[in-house]
């Protein structure tokens, strides 16, 4: 397979130098932990390495050393489109490389082979009750393919620690390719009575997913495998992403991990924002019936903040800056449907919100992250069931998140464990207690 053997090639250099940080450079401290960082969510606190992508402050995310501009621009394009290959931007997260045209084709070639869905798979979202969230299904369904684990199995069998990698590539690659699958099939079956549209093995992996959501669509195919290099990984240590390499950590296979990730991609301040970013728009659309002019949404915006909600797709803990990401979707809108309502709205939002979150005082990032757009853009293609928004979102990040697997395991990281305080001890070492007799 040719991603293994990219990485296979690469690794030894690696671990050279990951095996020289830690034996001549292990005491160097990195950083300080205050008690502030402790008790907001250890906010900024360096705890984990991963080359796959870094999110500067000011600029937005790099994946690889690249800025999203620039992948779009280098990374080998679908056939009769100006949007990338998803086995491009995979290759790139893996491999570390932009890869050509063949080389895309060939990872999208081996997902084609490995996209059969188990039917249990099928059965077990058809089971779950009418209540379940899309993200539910979705983590479910990823989990239940367990049964499939390459990495289980072998582990079972006594594999070797350097083979751990392999294992969890198989299963990547594996995950990847029947995403598409069950995500449709989630989709069709809740908001289309159940009529399924069958994988059409001629399109590329993104168009293939798109044509599941709606097909016949040349555009929507266009804006999904925009979509889907978006929102492929966003560093390390964000909720899912950690989350993710901290189950893996235990040897737990990538179904663990990723189902565990999608978990926490389900929350309201992270990837649930999409859902929640159409649900505002639509809801000051039809408060003012139609478009509002800026000072009615500006003063709806303060009341909203007033009664103590956030407003959501503003605000990041890492970015200082419009993201990157948002600015791509922008960029599409304005190209394909600069006059839709939604978008439009979307858009004055955008004009507005950030001197709203401004004046209070305390947003440390008042602008735009990616989830901002992506509903109003779903929405004009009629995708508007906004509860799957964030099961698209999971789709995409599977690929971040199953690379870095694949990497902490290849690169031999070890199970995480942190440590925990009391606030007795944190009394004790700030001096405003004394120090407990057997404690020191
Ligand atoms: N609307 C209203 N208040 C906001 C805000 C927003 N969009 N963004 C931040 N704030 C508030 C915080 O709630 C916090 O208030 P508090 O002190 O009363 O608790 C204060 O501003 C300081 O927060 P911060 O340091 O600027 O942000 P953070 O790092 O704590 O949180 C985030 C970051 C994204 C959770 C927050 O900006 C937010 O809730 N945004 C709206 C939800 C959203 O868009 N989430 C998507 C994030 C991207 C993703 O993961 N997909």
């Amino acid at each position: 397979m040719i991603i293994q053997d990219r990485i296979a090639a690469k690794l030894p250099a690696w671990r050279e130098r990951v095996q020289r940080l830690i034996k001549e450079f292990g005491s160097v401290k990195v950083g300080e932990v205050t008690v502030e960082q402790i008790y907001s969510g250890i906010r900024g606190v360096q705890i984990n390495v991963s080359d796959i992508s870094y999110i500067d402050p000011q600029e937005g995310i790099r994946i690889r050393g690249y800025t999203i501009p620039e992948i779009l621009e280098k990374l080998p394009k679908a056939q009769g489109s100006q949007y990338p290959l998803a086995g491009g931007i995979f290759y790139l997260l893996m491999v570390d490389e932009i890869p050509s045209y063949a080389e895309a084709m060939e990872v999208e070639e081996e997902w084609r082979r490995r996209s059969r869905v188990p039917i249990y798979v099928y059965d077990l979202i058809r089971a779950m009750p009418a209540c379940a969230h899309p993200m539910t299904m979705f983590s479910q369904a990823i989990l239940a393919l367990n049964c499939e684990s390459v990495f289980a199995e072998r582990y079972n069998e006594g594999m070797q620690k350097s083979e751990y990698w392999l294992a969890t590539l198989d299963d990547s690659m594996n995950l990847v390719a029947k995403a598409p699958n069950i995500a449709a099939f989630i989709y069709n079956l809740r908001y289309k009575g159940g009529r399924q549209t069958r994988p059409d093995f001629d399109l590329d992996w993104s168009a293939n997913f798109a044509n599941m959501l709606v097909p016949g669509n040349e555009n929507y195919r266009d804006l999904i495998r925009l979509f889907i290099v978006l929102h492929s990984d966003h560093e390390g240590a964000n909720v899912s992403a950690h989350t993710a390499q901290l189950v893996n950590s235990a040897l737990s296979d990538v179904y663990y991990s990723t189902s565990a990730a999608m978990c926490g991609l389900a929350g309201p301040l992270h990837g649930l924002a999409n859902q929640e970013c159409l649900r505002w728009l639509e809801g000051v659309y039809s408060r003012f019936n139609g478009l509002p002019d800026k000072d009615q949404l500006a003063n709806f915006a303060r009341d909203w903040l007033k009664s103590g909600q956030v407003i959501p797709g503003y605000g990041h803990p890492v970015l200082r800056v419009t993201d990157p990401r948002f600015t791509a979707q922008m960029i599409f809108g304005n190209e394909h449907f600069p006059d839709d309502s939604l978008f439009t709205l979307a858009k004055m939002v955008y004009e507005v919100v950030p001197g709203i979150l401004i004046e209070t005082g305390k947003v440390k990032n008042p602008w735009p992250n990616v989830d901002a757009l992506s509903g109003a853009i779903q929405h004009h293609y009629g995708v508007n069931e906004y509860d799957f928004y964030t099961v698209l979102f999971g789709v995409s990040r599977i690929m971040g998140l199953t690379a870095q697997s694949v990497w902490a395991r290849a690169l031999g990281k070890p199970i995480e464990r942190p440590k925990s305080l009391t606030t007795r001890m944190l009394e004790e070492i700030v001096g405003i207690v004394p120090v407990s007799e057997g404690s020191e």
